[in-house]
């Protein structure tokens, strides 16, 4: 099946975008609480509990982002919280390289830490360009991603492949050690074959 390549870009991760922590954990206390031990869990696992925390905190943030991918019928095969590398944000967007914005591009995209996803479906790529709606902000329509939450096209929160070729290319170069192998067990509540 058709694999994509998401990034949440720093500013998507910083602003928290529609669950702020503190309506998070009175709404959907639950949630919240899962969140938390998983980014504790993670903390444990990784050389220090700092990160675990950070983990924590911007899986609150990032849930809803995620939360549109995974209603919709696509399956997550990886996903990590990191900082980039100049060279590593210059490879990625390398296609832009003559663009006047090359270098505000590359600096907006090391300014903080950003979720790196691949997400799985008929159709991910076109469909997944949709959910996240037009490059700059106020061509977006109301309901996508940077419809309803983004204003400047270099503050534009996330990222998506732009054709299958480039989705491939770029899960390549941001996930070289692979990808997980799993289907859930809804596939067939979803698709037809
Ligand atoms: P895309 O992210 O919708 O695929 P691209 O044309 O591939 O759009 O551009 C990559 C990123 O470069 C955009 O998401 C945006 O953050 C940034 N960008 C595009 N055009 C401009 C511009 O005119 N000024 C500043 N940044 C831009
Ligand atoms: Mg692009």
């Amino acid at each position: 099946m058709e694999q994509t390549f998401i990034m949440i870009k720093p500013d998507g991760v910083q602003r928290g975008l529609v669950s702020p922590i503190p309506r998070l954990y009175t709404e959907q206390p639950l949630r919240a609480c899962l969140n938390l031990a998983i980014g504790f869990c993670s903390g444990l696992l990784e050389p220090s509990l700092i990160i675990g925390f950070v983990f924590a905190i911007s899986l609150l943030q990032i849930g809803d982002i995620i939360s549109r991918f995974e209603k919709k019928g696509y399956y997550l095969k990886a996903m990590k919280f990191m900082n980039v590398e100049k060279s590593f944000a210059q490879q990625h967007y390398a296609d832009l390289s003559a663009q006047p914005f090359f270098a505000k591009l590359v600096d907006y995209i090391i300014s903080g830490p950003v979720v790196a996803m691949v997400w799985e479906g008929k159709d991910v790529v076109l469909t997944g360009r949709r959910i996240i709606g037009a490059t700059r902000p106020w061509e977006a329509a109301p309901g996508t991603i940077r419809g309803d939450h983004a204003v400047e096209v270099s503050r534009n929160v996330i990222h998506g492949s732009d054709s299958v070729e480039n989705g491939k290319k770029e899960i390549a170069l941001w996930f070289p050690g692979g990808l997980a192998e799993w289907k859930s067990n809804l596939h067939p509540w979803i698709y037809e074959n």
